[in-house]
């Protein structure tokens, strides 16, 4: 089967499961559907009525304070906006990834079309092409050898052959050796989950938490919200805006106040109502990195010697948008916390989407979320096929016609 088949499978396929294995976009009332979509819909609300029930429970057991009725849950519910709710991965990806699909795609488009022999010279300004959607010039050089080798092995003469062949070494120099899938946020099934998010000023981390909050609620896990960036003006205020929008505790201090100790009380608060997850911001000033590194290494000792084997993830929240600037946060960051992950923000606001494969291939630390607009339903996991699929979903679709 071919690749783009093969895509195309999957992802037509998953529009009809897609909410249900995500359980993301419930609550869906909304009446724009077509009638292809009908029945998906209908199983979908079953879906989510489950959902709900099940994040009853969890209420009702961890804020025992209040006063524990369906009435309040659904007021804790976030009011979707109609476009947010009906939207499969596939789609998110195409709309996320237009800028970089105008840029890149339309490049490969032209290409092929100036060259109609695959040669060095197409393989040449092919290199261009990749460098300026930020690929990176080591990844660029492996793709392009195995690209090499795999016209060679195919015996491809007709440059109208090599956009699937472009998306399929694509694919696989995201995946690399290992292969090992998409990958979740690490939490716990029983007991406390911590995960820490670091980052520079301004990449996203305080957004992302919004966001990752409003995901963990919607599969039904209870959520509480850490405010450790004391000292970024309007830091705390931002993150309990999140904290109401999505429906979860924050737990802050004043502003200026040691991070470790607002930490250490979210820990201690979310031990005591049984919260399954607990999201810690933290501040990004790299005027002074030094601090910085050591003010994170103070807020996860805390985190460890009161919870074992946390934190259970520290994502790196990098912004697309800064290129190479991101590389280069991800090495000194790396260097001084052990990050597990890495949260790759503002993949709408990028035309250099290409960025994504730089990372995951040279900095070995795997891509697990990625950013693809500001409102909370806009993280997604990196599914690198998805990724392909937004790259190329255009001429995908084109062949679905044909
Ligand atoms: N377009 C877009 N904007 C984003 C995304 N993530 C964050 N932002 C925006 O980036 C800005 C900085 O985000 P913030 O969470 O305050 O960054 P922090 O300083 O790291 O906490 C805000 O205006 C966010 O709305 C994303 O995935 N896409
Ligand atoms: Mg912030």
């Amino acid at each position: 089967m071919s690749f783009f088949k093969k895509l195309k499978d999957k992802f037509t396929k998953q529009e009809e499961t897609v909410e249900e294995s995500q359980a993301l976009e419930h609550k869906d009332e909304s009446n724009e559907s077509n009638e292809t979509e009908e029945s998906a819909e209908a199983e979908t609300v079953e879906d989510s009525s489950e959902d709900n029930a099940e994040a009853v429970t969890a209420v009702e057991e961890s804020e025992s304070d209040e006063e524990p009725s369906i009435q309040s849950v659904e007021e804790t519910q976030p009011e979707l906006l109609p476009e947010e709710k009906k939207e499969s991965i596939a789609d998110k990806f195409k709309k996320g990834l237009s800028k970089t699909r105008n840029n890149f795609s339309s490049k490969v488009n032209d290409l092929v079309a100036k060259y109609r022999k695959v040669d060095e010279d197409f393989f040449e300004e092919l290199e261009e092409i990749l460098i300026g959607a930020d690929v990176g010039v080591n990844t660029v050089m492996e793709l392009i050898e195995e690209l090499e080798m795999e016209v060679k092995r195919r015996n491809i003469k007709d440059t109208s052959e090599m956009r699937e062949v472009i998306s399929e070494k694509l694919v696989e120099i995201y995946q690399g050796d290992e292969n090992e899938g998409v990958q979740e946020l690490n939490v716990n099934n029983d007991g406390l989950s911590v995960v820490l998010f670091v980052g520079v000023n301004g990449v996203g981390k305080t957004t992302t938490i919004g966001k990752m909050a409003h995901r963990l609620k919607q599969e039904g896990k209870t959520v509480m919200l850490a405010a450790g960036d004391t000292f970024r003006a309007g830091a705390i205020e931002q993150l309990e805006v999140w904290g109401e929008r999505v429906g979860v505790d924050v737990i802050k201090h004043s502003a200026g106040s040691d991070p470790a100790a607002v930490v250490y009380d979210a820990v201690q608060a979310a031990k005591a109502r049984g919260v399954d997850v607990l999201l810690c911001d933290t501040a990004g000033r790299l005027q002074n990195k030094v601090n910085l590194m050591n003010e994170l290494s103070k807020v996860k000792k805390v985190i460890s010697r009161e919870v074992p084997d946390a934190p259970h993830d520290v994502m790196l929240v990098l912004d697309a948008t800064t290129g190479q600037n991101a590389m280069s946060q991800a090495k000194t960051f790396s260097e001084t916390t052990d990050v597990t992950g890495i949260v790759l923000t503002k993949l709408d606001g990028t035309a250099k989407g290409g960025i994504v494969l730089a990372i995951r291939n040279e900095l070995n630390i795997p891509v697990k979320y990625v950013g693809l607009g500001e409102k909370m339903t806009d993280l997604q996991t990196f599914d690198p096929d998805a990724f392909v699929y937004g790259l190329f979903a255009d001429m995908l679709e084109e062949t679905e016609e044909a």
